[in-house]
């Protein structure tokens, strides 16, 4: 909105020229969400334990667990404020991939919140039944699938990382795989919250990935350099992106360990269907699995143990996701934490390598 308001007025002063620079935009989102979901944070968790918004822990974890008990959370209110609040300052609001993704966003964060409610609030532990929630998931990962679909110039076709030649046009099929993209990053993430910042670390690195894939898709001369599909307008929401770095960051300095707030399914649920809006419209959707690698790890680790636990009755890992399983292996919870972050941090380098190896 800054940028509408204020860089017609660069005539009569110039140094508001700076507005028209996406790199300055994309900095002062990131700077803006940081501070507002840091400046807030210490009112938000206040007012959860006025309100004794207290997580229930489930007895059939990690004992340790149990000490966590009345935390306060679905602090993931303050995040999606604080994204959508600074990606409307600074992004160029006539974009129209700008309001897909904020709608992405409050639409799975509306999604969360309901479950959070339900289980907090109305004290029901279950919240939604599943299938509610990935029906409700589902219709509105549908609504962007169509939306994409539908929008002039918008290829089906995907890009596979590594392989420049490789570009299957998927048609009509290109829906049900957008929202499996969508759904399914956005219950991965879901499932990888389940340690104090092991959620926020991934999901930060990986916006900081998606924000520069972005910037370069948007671009018209590096996107032709690296040989990769040019999307005009697709630039703004690496401003999007920047804000979840930001926000993210503000809302990890309450939430590392020993943290004093969780995100809840109303944090976990619209990240990750964010990261993954931000990859179809970007067209780099397969790239999701190696930026969010570590969230595939996690979704993957539970499939398997589910899997195996129904047909031999066997666990594969002592318990899943795969983060509990290293807390019972004896790794304290901070080890745990920051050595994914240290494994999402190679995936992303990687996953950037590949818009140079093609
Ligand atoms: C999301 N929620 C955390 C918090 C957070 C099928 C099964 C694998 C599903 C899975 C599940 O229930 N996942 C739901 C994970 C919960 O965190 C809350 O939920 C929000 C995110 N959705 O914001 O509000 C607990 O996680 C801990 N936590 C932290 N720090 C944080 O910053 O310590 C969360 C955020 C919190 C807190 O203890 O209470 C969760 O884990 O429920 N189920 C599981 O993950 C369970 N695994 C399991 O059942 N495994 C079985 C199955 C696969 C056969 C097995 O391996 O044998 C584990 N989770 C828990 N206890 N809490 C183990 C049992």
């Amino acid at each position: 909105m800054l940028y509408l308001w204020l860089y017609p007025l660069h005539t009569e002063f110039s140094f508001l020229n700076v507005f028209r620079y996406l790199s300055f935009r994309i900095i002062y989102a990131a700077v803006t969400a940081f501070l507002i979901a840091f400046v807030l944070a210490p009112l938000v968790i206040r007012k959860l334990q006025e309100i004794r918004l207290g997580q229930r822990v489930r007895e059939d974890g990690p004992q340790r667990h149990q000490a966590k008990t009345g935390t306060p959370t679905m602090g993931g209110i303050l995040i999606l404020f604080a994204v959508v609040l600074s990606t409307v300052l600074w992004a160029n609001v006539a974009n129209r991939y700008v309001w897909l993704v904020i709608f992405a966003t409050v639409g799975f964060g509306l999604v969360g919140f309901v479950d959070d409610y339900i289980k907090f609030i109305k004290g029901h532990s279950k919240g939604l039944s599943v299938l509610q929630k990935m029906l409700a998931q589902a219709v509105l990962a549908l609504g962007i699938g169509l939306f994409f679909y539908f929008s002039p110039g918008y290829s089906t076709h995907l890009n596979v990382p590594f392989f420049k030649h490789i570009t299957p046009d998927l048609g009509l099929f290109y829906i049900p795989f957008a929202i499996l993209v969508i759904v399914g990053s956005s219950n991965a993430v879901n499932l990888t919250d389940g340690l104090d910042g092991l959620a926020v670390g991934p999901v930060m690195i990986a916006a900081l990935a998606y924000t520069i894939v972005a910037y370069v898709v948007g671009n018209k001369i590096m996107s032709e350099y690296l040989l990769i599909p040019y999307i005009e307008g697709a630039g703004e929401l690496a401003v999007f992106t920047a804000a979840i770095f930001g926000s993210s960051l503000g809302f990890l300095w309450f939430n590392t360990y020993p943290a004093s707030v969780f995100m809840g399914d109303v944090g976990s649920l619209p990240l990750g269907a964010a990261l993954g809006t931000v990859a179809v419209v970007s067209k780099h959707e397969l790239l999701l699995l190696l930026v969010g690698g570590v969230f595939v790890i996690e979704a993957i680790s539970v499939i398997f143990q589910v899997a195996s636990f129904k047909s031999r009755g066997k666990r594969i890992f002592l318990m899943a996701p795969i983060h509990h399983h290293f807390e019972l292996k004896g790794w304290e919870e901070p080890k745990v934490v920051v050595r994914l972050w240290i494994l999402a941090i190679l995936l992303a380098l990687l996953s950037l390598s590949t818009l140079k190896i093609r």
